[in-house]
């Protein structure tokens, strides 16, 4: 039973599973034919496995285990055999089986209860519909299984049920057989003709709209597209079918990857913890990434729907056809797949733009979450419960280390890189090891240094100091790195750090750094290797400006002694756009935290005019990108700000960006208006291109600084109600300005916007994470109402995500209220989650876990909490234990 977290008997805690331990199957399973008889109180489940010993175990044992979790064991036949209790050993964890033979048969027949399954893991059903969800450790809960991803099998599943309430059944692979039964049932057979791991067997039966289209391969194929959705949501597929083929063109170009069975399907689901999930041949969605149309999705949903089908259609190769040996090994499928996913997003829409918000992420969650007590390498060494582990860390750091292998290794390489990788591990279940080898091989490089990427946790922080000598036009860079140490890790390593760069002359040209035949290279890679390298450039005419880490080349910190001239000259000249953005932030993050230290010590707040003058500058520039445009005219959040701070001072941090953006607002208020006015489409109408996206995300920057003025409000409240019914992007930035404003026509925009849209469950979401972000006092006594209002329900993850998630997450000034309030409010609601869903109520916790970067009374506050929660709860999950007792560990 090593491979599963058990309880130590002394302690009756949760004990660690180790990498270290890992050991091969000692029987493989080959074969499983499935019968599920669904019914409305309970569910039979038999299984028919086809077992032989795994020659490739130098085990001795002759003992096999089966995992099993809340299963109610009806029968077990070995070999025809019906066995009795004394022949097998069960507990609430495993069905064990002594001196077992090289062959054999086993027949399993257990009893769940899906009706009664509010953890939403294994089969269970949301609203009228039977589901799965079995990645990592939900197979279990459906039957007796080597519930583990290097169990690879063949998978044949027969579904029983009412044929006039469940019309609709599926499986992976093709339908092969169907028929109809006495007593108005029906069933379906269907065939998964590639061997999986369980995680990725899923099963739906229910009554859905469908969409169906075609997509023809790159060899000529033709794949049959199916997408289910909520009766009555058929007109909202069409998005995300434009996504899936988007997909599968995409990753034919960009990997020369097919899909390869003959059906595709998507299936969206209301109660789905995560956003969705990759089963083979029949992926189920959360309904957030699947429904959109103009009247009910904003550009944001759009854009998250085609990456996420992206992200899941790409694991067809990059975690089905390859996956994992064991969960230690996640990031080789999640961080693959999200570098896949992102690149895909890049290429559709904006390459800036998306890497921008990519590096928005990595700052406010991942960079946070590796300096906090949770911190963990990319490649863990250990875990409790794997769920915890679906982490920023293991998919966007993930992410970020096949980006630079990218960058080292070059784009052809890197492609070369993976077809070997899928070439050679075709069916198989493998390391990340492997991966790296099938990058060595092809390129020779050897990424032996590279590989600490993935066992070590912390992000670097790089110190750059340059000098610039004029007599002999040499120009030197000096960089240091440095990883603090993280809990378990007090010694860290120097890493291999790609950092591409260029210089500019004074007046913005591209400076060139070297020739390659007879070509001038104004931009390039340099590798840093060591804690301290001098980098040196010759021929440089004169002093330059040094554009450092373009495009977010290494999830660092970097740290450069910039002027605040010099930033203000890379934000209107660099020619790495990503880089201009970044200038901006640099300079407003400045800015800010100088403001902060004023406040603090009651100086008055003053702001200069250089910050709303770079403003004004690319607003009046020629605005050929206003998607980019839009970012570049967005102040580093508050999340960000906190996180450059010893102590984080949630209000003062407050105090000050509302200042900032209110003097912006204030002095730029003109040509703000006339942008607006400019790319305001007065008819409201909506279409998800990018020039209609970018005019879109301007204008509403726009109007959220305007909004900040009084007199107008009437612009907000035209755009609102021209747009409610028609737009939703128009209408939700319209509503989130008025709902952080005190004023008579708040209250009637958030009725109206309920009273149109509360039949539309994604719409209510909106309108609960709205006000649960809102930074009007009342906001904690508006969310407790909330709570009992029809619209929301704990058992449902979205709502709990919109409303609570939304509090703690992206509303600190409420959630950190100096009462503690705020903190006791998630205690309470994470105690009463983890009864119903463990993932979630660890999910929710994650806000208190960063006690350590408050104020003392603040920490004090925070910490009670966690420790209430620890001991209030004598049976808290797997799930929530771990988190809790780590961050409580610091102490
Ligand atoms: N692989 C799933 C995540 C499963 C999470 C289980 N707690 C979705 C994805 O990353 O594609
Ligand atoms: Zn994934």
């Amino acid at each position: 039973m090593s491979e599963s977290a058990v309880m130590n008997q002394s302690t009756s805690e949760p004990q660690p599973i180790y990498l270290k331990d890992y050991q091969v199957p000692v029987y493989l399973i080959d074969e499983i034919d499935l019968h599920f008889d669904l019914f409305d109180d309970y569910t039979l489940v038999k299984s028919h496995l086809r077992l032989r010993h795994n020659r490739l175990s130098d085990s001795k044992s002759k003992t096999l285990v089966l995992n099993g979790v809340d299963l109610q064991l009806e029968s077990i036949k070995l070999d025809g055999r019906l066995l009795s209790e004394t022949d097998y050993q069960l507990s609430d964890q495993a069905l064990v089986l002594q001196d077992m033979p090289d062959n054999f048969d086993l027949e399993v027949v257990t009893r769940i209860f899906p009706h009664k399954n509010t953890a939403l893991s294994g089969l269970y059903r949301s609203a009228g519909t039977y589901c799965t969800q079995c990645e990592a450790e939900g197979f279990r809960r459906i039957t007796y299984f080597q519930d583990k991803p290097d169990v690879l099998s063949r998978y044949t599943t027969t579904i029983t049920a009412e044929e006039s309430r469940f019309p609709i059944l599926l499986s992976n692979g093709n339908p092969v057989e169907s028929g109809k039964l006495e007593n108005g049932r029906h069933w379906v057979k269907w065939e998964d003709p590639f061997n999986k791991p369980s995680y990725l067997f899923a099963l739906v039966a229910g009554d859905f709209d469908l969409l169906e289209d075609k997509f023809v391969t790159m060899s000529g194929r033709e794949i049959t597209l199916r997408i289910y959705v909520e009766k009555g949501y058929g007109d909202q597929a069409d998005h995300a079918m434009y996504s899936l083929k988007q997909a599968m063109r995409w990753d034919e170009k960009a990997y020369g990857r097919e899909y390869d069975l003959d059906i595709y399907m998507i299936v969206a689901i209301g109660d789905f913890n995560m956003g969705a999930m990759e089963n083979k041949g029949l992926n189920i969605f959360n309904t957030k990434y699947v429904l959109a149309k103009p009247e009910t999705a904003t550009d944001d949903d759009y854009i998250h729907i085609l990456s996420v089908i992206g992200h899941e259609y790409f694991h067809n190769w990059s975690g089905n056809r390859v996956t994992c040996r064991d969960w230690f090994q996640l990031s080789l499928k999640e961080g693959l797949t999200i570098f896949r996913d992102q690149t895909f997003s890049e290429d559709m829409l904006s390459p800036a733009v998306m890497r921008i918000r990519e590096v928005n992420g990595l700052r406010e969650v991942q960079f946070p979450e590796d300096a906090g007590p949770l911190s963990h390498p990319v490649r863990p060494d250990s875990y409790i419960e794997i769920n915890n582990f679906y982490t920023a860390t293991v998919y966007n750091k993930g992410a970020e280390i096949l980006r630079m292998m990218q960058t080292i290794l070059g784009k052809t390489l890197f492609r070369k890189g993976m077809d070997l990788y899928f070439a050679r591990h075709d069916g198989q279940a493998v390391t990340i090891e492997d991966y790296v080898k099938a990058m060595e091989d092809v390129s020779g490089i050897d990424l032996r240094q590279f590989r600490t990427w993935y066992t070590q946790a912390g992000t670097p922080v790089l110190k750059v100091e340059d000098d610039y000598d004029a007599e002999n036009r040499v120009y030197r860079l000096t960089v240091t790195q440095q990883t603090l140490p993280t809990p378990d890790q007090p010694v860290k390593k120097a890493l291999h750090i790609p950092i591409r760069m260029g210089l500019l002359d004074q007046q913005g040209r591209p400076l060139p750094l070297s020739l390659d035949n007879g070509q001038p290279v104004t931009d390039t890679v340099l590798h840093l290797t060591s804690t301290s390298q001098v980098f040196q450039f010759d021929n440089i005419p004169c002093a330059p400006i040094p554009s450092l880490l373009r495009n977010f080349s290494a999830p660092v910190k970097l740290e450069l002694g910039y002027s605040d001239q010099d930033l203000q000259f890379l934000f209107k000249h660099d020619t790495d756009a990503f880089n201009r953005w970044e200038a901006g932030q640099k300079y407003a993050l400045r800015l800010m935290l100088g403001l902060v230290r004023d406040h603090q010590h009651d100086k008055g707040l003053a702001l200069p005019d250089e910050y709303p003058d770079m403003f004004g500058h690319v607003l009046r520039q020629e605005q050929e990108d206003k998607f980019l445009l839009a970012e570049m005219l967005m102040l580093p959040s508050e999340k960000y700000i906190g996180e450059q701070m010893e102590v984080i001072d949630v209000d003062v941090i407050h105090t000050v960006r509302e200042y900032v953006l209110h003097e912006i607002a204030q002095r730029l208020q003109k040509v703000f208006l006339e942008t607006y006015q400019h790319n305001h489409d007065v008819s409201g109408l909506y279409q998800f291109s990018m020039a209609d996206i970018g005019r879109r995300q301007l204008k509403n920057r726009c109007l959220s600084y305007l909004m900040l003025l009084p007199g107008y409000e009437e612009i907000g409240l035209q755009q609102f109600e021209v747009s409610l019914k028609k737009n939703m992007t128009d209408a939700q930035a319209a509503l989130v300005a008025l709902a952080n404003r005190n004023i008579p026509a708040r209250t009637a925009a958030l009725d109206s916007f309920y009273q149109t849209w509360k039949h539309d469950a994604l719409v209510v979401d909106k309108w609960l994470a709205i006000q649960a972000a809102s930074k009007l006092p009342d906001t904690l006594h508006v969310i407790r109402k909330l709570m009992r209002h029809e619209a929301f329900d704990l058992k449902n993850p979205n709502k709990v995500y919109a409303l609570i998630g939304t509090f703690g997450q992206r509303n600190a000034v409420n959630f950190h209220s100096k009462n503690g309030e705020g903190y006791a409010f998630l205690r309470e609601m994470v105690h009463q989650l983890d009864k119903l869903n463990p993932q979630v109520a660890s999910r929710m916790v994650k806000p208190l876990t960063a006690w350590k970067r408050y104020d003392k009374e603040r920490q004090e506050l925070m910490r009670e909490q966690l420790e209430l929660l620890l001991h209030e709860n004598k049976k808290l999950s797997r799930d929530l234990f771990e988190v809790v007792t780590k961050s409580l560990k610091e102490v």
